[in-house]
C-alpha cells in the first residue's frame, strides 16, 4: 500500500530535508528515472528542474510535451541550475563523479536517488535483489512466486519498470532489481529481506575497483531486514553482520538452502526438508541453482510457502537474452546468452557446459581485466569469434590459447561459427562485455544474433 501524500511528506522531510515549499530540486538524467521522478515530484507538489548532458535524450519531445512548464536543461550540464539547486536526484546512467555534481555535493547540497523517493513512500516490505549476475533472474522467480502465491506484488527497478512508477500498483509487496548505480546513491532504503548474489568485475569503468563496486552493493542491506548470503562467494560471505535475521545459501556446501543428494538424486535442499530434485528445474547450468536458491531463501524470508514457491521454479523457464536456446540446425545447437555483459556472466555460461563449444565474446569490456577469461576459454572453448570495441584486448588475453577468428558484426560471425561447427557442437553468445559500442543494447545484440542464426534455415 502506498502511503498517504503527507505521510510521503514527512518522511521526505525527515530522511532529506526535502519541502515542496523551499526545496529547489534538480533532477539529472532526463531517462526513465528522470521521468518517473518528475512524475513522483510533480503528484507531491515539488518545484523542479531537469538536465541531460545529451543534446537530444530520446525522451526529450514526449517530456516537453506533457510538461511544457518545467525548466529543462540539455546539451550538457548548467551549471546556473545546479548552483541553485538544494537536491539533485541523479539518474543511475549518471557519474557522481561529474564535475557539477562533485562541486554541488561540496556546497552542501543533498544527493537523493529515485530509490530514495520510492523507498520514503511505500510502508509496506521491500525485498531488494542486487548482485553482478543474476539480479533480473532471481527478481523474476521471486515475483513470480510472491504472485502465485496470491500476493498483489510490484516487480521492477533496473529490472525496466522504474521503483517509482510501481507506486500506482497499490501493491502489499514490492520486488525491487537494483544496480550498483542505484545503491551507491541511495540511503533511505530499509528492505525486509535483501541479497547480494555475487560480485564480480563490472562497471569498473565507473567503480574505482572491485572493493568499491562491493561497498556499494553491500549497502542493499541497510536497515535491519534479513540477509540473504550466498556462502560461496568470499566477497558477499564477508558482509554478514552479527545480530541480524540470516538465511544462508551454497550449491556447494552446507548453508540454509543448498543442495543434497538422495537415492543419486540431486535435491535442492531448505535445513532438513527435501524440496525438489534438480531435475525439476527447467532452467541450464549451475548458476541458476544458485538463483533458485536464493529466491527460495527471499520467499522463506517473507513467509511465502514452500509447496508455492517450487511449483513455480518447475515451470520458470528463464528469460531472453539469458543461456537462450534459438536453434538446433543439422545437429548444432545455437545459446543467445547475450546478456552476458561481463566476464562472471560469460564464465557461469561456459562452466554449465561438459562438452567444448565455439564461443562468440566481445564488445565493450567497461574496464575489466580480460585476463579472467583465458583460464575458463581454454578448457571449454574450442574456438572463440571475437568482436566489437574490446576484442583485440580478449584476443590478446587468450594469448593463442584456441583458435580465435575476427568478425566486423553479428552477421559475420555467426557465418564463420556455421562454417566451423560439426554436428553435435555449441554455439553460444557470451559476450563478457556490454553492447553499446556496436548495439542499442543487449537485446538489440541477441535479437541481431537470433535473426543471423535463423537465416541459415533459410
Ligand atoms: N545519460 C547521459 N546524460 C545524462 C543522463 C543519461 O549521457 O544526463 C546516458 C547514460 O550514461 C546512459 C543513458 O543516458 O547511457 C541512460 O541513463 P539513465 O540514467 O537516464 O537511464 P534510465 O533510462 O533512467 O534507465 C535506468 C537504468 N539505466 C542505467 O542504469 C544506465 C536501467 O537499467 C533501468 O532499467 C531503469 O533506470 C529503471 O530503473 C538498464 C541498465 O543497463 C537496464 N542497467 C545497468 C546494468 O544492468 O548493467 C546498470
Ligand atoms: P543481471 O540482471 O544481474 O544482469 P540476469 O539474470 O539478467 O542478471 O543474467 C545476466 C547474465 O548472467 C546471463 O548471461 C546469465 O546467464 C548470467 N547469470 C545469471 N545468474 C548468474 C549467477 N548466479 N552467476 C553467474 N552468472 C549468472
Amino acid at each position: 500500500m502506498n502511503m498517504a501524500n503527507l505521510a510521503i511528506l514527512d518522511s521526505l522531510k525527515k530522511n532529506f530535508a526535502l519541502d515542496p515549499e523551499c526545496s529547489k530540486i534538480l533532477v539529472v538524467g532526463l531517462g526513465h528515472t528522470g521521468i518517473s521522478v518528475a512524475h513522483f515530484l510533480q503528484k507531491q507538489g515539488f518545484k523542479f528542474a531537469i538536465t541531460d548532458s545529451r543534446d537530444k535524450p530520446p525522451l526529450k519531445d514526449a517530456f516537453f510535451q506533457e510538461m511544457p512548464d518545467t525548466p529543462l536543461f540539455t546539451g550538457g550540464f548548467d551549471e546556473t541550475a545546479f548552483k541553485v539547486a538544494t537536491h539533485l536526484v541523479v539518474s543511475p546512467g549518471v557519474s557522481l563523479t561529474e564535475k557539477s555534481i562533485v562541486k554541488a555535493i561540496a556546497s552542501g547540497v543533498k544527493i537523493v536517488s529515485d530509490i530514495d523517493l520510492f523507498a520514503c513512500s511505500v510502508n509496506v516490505p521491500i525485498i531488494a535483489i542486487t548482485g553482478a549476475n543474476g539480479k533480473s533472474t532471481v527478481t523474476m522467480m521471486l515475483g513470480e512466486m510472491a504472485k502465485s502465491a496470491g500476493k498483489k506484488v510490484g516487480v521492477g527497478g533496473n529490472l525496466g519498470t522504474p521503483a517509482l512508477e510501481l507506486l500506482d500498483l497499490n501493491a502489499e509487496l514490492y520486488v525491487l532489481e537494483l544496480s550498483s548505480f542505484q545503491l551507491e546513491r541511495t540511503s533511505a532504503l530499509k528492505a525486509a529481506a535483501a541479497t547480494v548474489l555475487n560480485v564480480s568485475a563490472d562497471h569498473l569503468d565507473r567503480h574505482e575497483d572491485i572493493a568499491h563496486y562491493a561497498y556499494e552493493k553491500q549497502k542493499v542491506f541497510s536497515g535491519n531486514g534479513v540477509m540473504v548470503i550466498n556462502i560461496d562467494d568470499p566477497i558477499v560471505n564477508a558482509m554478514q553482520e552479527t545480530g541480524r535475521r540470516l538465511f544462508t545459501f551454497s550449491i556447494r556446501k552446507n548453508a540454509d538452502f543448498y543442495i543434497d543428494h538422495k537415492d543419486g538424486v540431486e535435491y535442492l535442499m531448505h535445513k532438513n526438508d527435501y524440496l525438489m530434485s534438480l531435475a525439476e528445474l527447467p532452467l541450464e547450468g549451475r548458476h541458476n541453482v544458485a538463483n533458485a536458491l536464493a529466491a527460495l531463501a527471499l520467499g522463506t524470508a517473507i513467509g511465502l510457502g514452500q509447496q508455492v514457491m517450487c511449483d513455480v521454479l518447475k515451470r520458470f523457464k528463464g528469460l531472453d537474452h539469458r543461456m537462450q536456446r534459438v536453434a538446433e540446425i543439422s545437429g548444432v545447437t545455437w545459446v543467445n546468452d547475450s546478456k552476458a555483459t561481463n566476464i562472471g556472466a560469460c564464465v557461469a555460461a561456459l562452466e554449465g557446459y561438459d562438452r567444448k563449444v565455439i564461443l562468440i565474446a566481445g564488445g565493450d569490456a567497461k574496464g575489466a581485466d580480460m585476463n579472467e577469461l583465458k583460464p575458463v576459454i581454454k578448457e571449454k572453448a574450442k574456438s572463440v569469434v571475437l568482436m566489437g570495441k574490446d576484442a583485440g584486448l580478449i584476443e590478446q588475453a587468450l594469448n593463442n590459447c584456441v583458435p580465435v577468428y575476427s568478425a566486423k558484426n553479428m552477421v559475420e560471425a555467426v557465418k564463420i561459427c556455421a562454417g566451423i561447427a560439426e554436428s553435435g557442437d555449441s554455439v553460444l553468445l557470451s559476450p563478457a562485455c556490454a553492447s553499446i559500442d556496436q548495439y542499442k543494447n543487449y537485446q538489440d545484440r541477441g535479437n541481431q544474433f537470433s535473426k543471423a542464426v535463423l537465416r541459415l534455415l533459410a
